[in-house]
């Protein structure tokens, strides 16, 4: 049976590479590319101050991005976003070819308030037509940016105008809705927040916008292959990857907003925030009535809409904010390799390296050797999972931030380095005397880990007794 990936990449041969050419790029024509190398977008966050005397709102904070600036001409807030290919970094050692606008991906973050009247130019510096869909935004058909049923398509060079009056405010996202399949899955896609009227009556202390999305980068290959359906390998919050992510601050007892906007291809995402528990305040449909809100530790952020949640920043310390899908915290190559976990693999190594020269079968102990052993990547790509912590290698890439809460922050906005946990309040080897009052008793050989024999003697296939795998070491004064 042809399932309807097959089909897709049998139609794709059949038609030869003049169609492909045509429809898209793919990483084998790269060679070939006729796009303007420009320079790197690495996701440095720049605030953009609005105009002198406005007093419209509090400005949101996109991690890694930037807002949209605008000017008022005759009462209309003025933007001008171009569609335009960009060289862009997912984490430092991975850079793609991608599609984004004003040489950033994902686009600027555009902020406006409701009751604005918004005219927003879009230029087409991309060799493939393209349109703008104002994702959730309630607003006249004809400016919805439906490539062929609500508007003709802007073709390259051509610069469009689309311009309506806000009618509500929330959380919105604006994407290309023309082959959307190649745009989105390029990078063509950003965050729309509009404030509400009375925005400075009770603005959050800090309110941080983040779109989720998902790519498929080959190893070695510098353009994302908009072509995958399943098998996606970098996940991103802003278009970063842990450990490119930028972490998010706050200081104890700020209300803090984040607005989560997920426009992955396939995948809804499971957003979890240790440490506290938040509520979801708000859709892409609007405000949540306090009635309706529950606490929450995770939050469900289907594709195509946003949750915006809400919470007192009480606790200090270093708090993961993670997508909870397992597999949207790894980074490329997990899904490259055979499951050798528990499996001596010395004498695999022996056996393959007169055929492959520094062959190494990896995985023995888990995914966790993949960064640990600080393992050399191919070129253009990133290790599998993680950075180095404070204390050990954070096992985990993709999808994933840190929420960093402090008594005090720097001034300049800064990140203010690692928690210090106080005296008491950090989980450690535990010692043999509170053992002893406890009444653990481990065996004598118990404090051999269990992890040596697994690098001593074949294990292939048996399973340890219980027994030997309680503790790794002991702590002794
Ligand atoms: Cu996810």
């Amino acid at each position: 049976m042809i399932n309807r990936r097959k089909f897709l990449t049998a139609a794709a041969a059949a038609s030869g590479a003049a169609l492909v050419g045509k429809l898209m790029p793919t990483a084998r024509a790269i060679g070939a590319s006729s796009e303007k190398i420009v320079p790197v977008s690495t996701g440095k966050t720049e605030s953009f101050n609005p105009p002198s005397g406005w007093k419209g709102y509090k400005p949101v904070i996109t991690p890694n991005g930037l807002t949209l600036p605008w000017k008022m001409v005759g009462g209309v807030k003025v933007f001008h976003l171009i569609a335009e290919p960009v060289t862009h970094e997912f984490a430092s050692g991975l850079v793609a070819e991608c599609w984004g606008y004003n040489g950033r991906v994902h686009g600027p973050t555009i902020e406006a308030v409701e009751g604005d009247r918004v005219r927003i130019y879009v230029t087409n510096r991309l060799y493939s037509p393209t349109t703008v869909h104002w994702h959730g935004v309630l607003l006249p058909s004809g400016m919805d940016g439906v490539g062929g049923l609500s508007q003709a398509a802007i073709q390259p060079g051509e610069t469009f105008q689309y311009e309506f009056i806000l009618k509500q405010h929330g959380t919105l996202m604006y994407h290309s809705h023309h082959d959307e399949m190649t745009q989105m899955q390029l990078g063509m896609m950003g965050l729309f927040v509009i404030h509400p009227k009375n925005a400075s009556d009770n603005p959050p202390d800090r309110d941080y916008a983040i779109m989720l999305s998902e790519w498929k980068v080959e190893v070695g290959a510098r353009r994302p292959d908009p072509n995958e359906m399943t098998d996606f390998n970098i996940f991103t919050m802003n278009a970063r990857s842990f450990p490119g992510t930028q972490p998010l601050l706050a200081k104890v007892g700020d209300r803090v907003r984040i607005r989560l906007g997920n426009l992955s291809s396939m995948s809804h995402h499971a957003i979890h925030l240790h440490g506290y528990h938040f509520k979801v305040v708000e859709t892409d449909g609007g405000e949540i009535p306090k009635e309706g809100q529950w606490p929450e530790t995770t939050t469900i952020v289907p594709t195509g809409s946003t949750r915006t949640i809400e919470f007192t920043a009480y606790e200090p310390g270093d708090w993961a904010m993670h997508c909870h899908m397992l597999h949207h915290i790894m980074n490329q190559m997990g899904h490259q390799f055979g499951n050798v976990i528990g499996v001596n693999t010395k004498e695999l190594n022996q056996k393959i390296r007169p055929l492959i020269p520094g062959y190494m079968v990896m995985g023995q102990h888990g995914m966790g050797d993949m960064g640990e052993m600080h393992m050399t990547v191919p070129p253009n790509s990133i290790p599998m999972v993680g950075g180095q912590g404070q204390y050990d290698y954070i096992t985990m890439g993709g999808m994933f931030t840190i929420l960093k809460v402090r008594e005090e922050l720097p001034e300049d906005g800064s990140d203010p380095g690692w928690y210090e946990s106080p005296p008491g309040t950090l989980a450690q080897v535990a010692a043999e005397e509170d053992l002893k009052r406890d009444g653990i008793e481990l065996s004598k050989d118990s404090s051999q880990a269990n992890a040596l024999l697994f690098n001593e003697e074949n294990l292939c296939g048996v399973i340890p007794s219980a027994s030997k795998i309680v503790t790794a070491r002991v702590k002794t004064h």
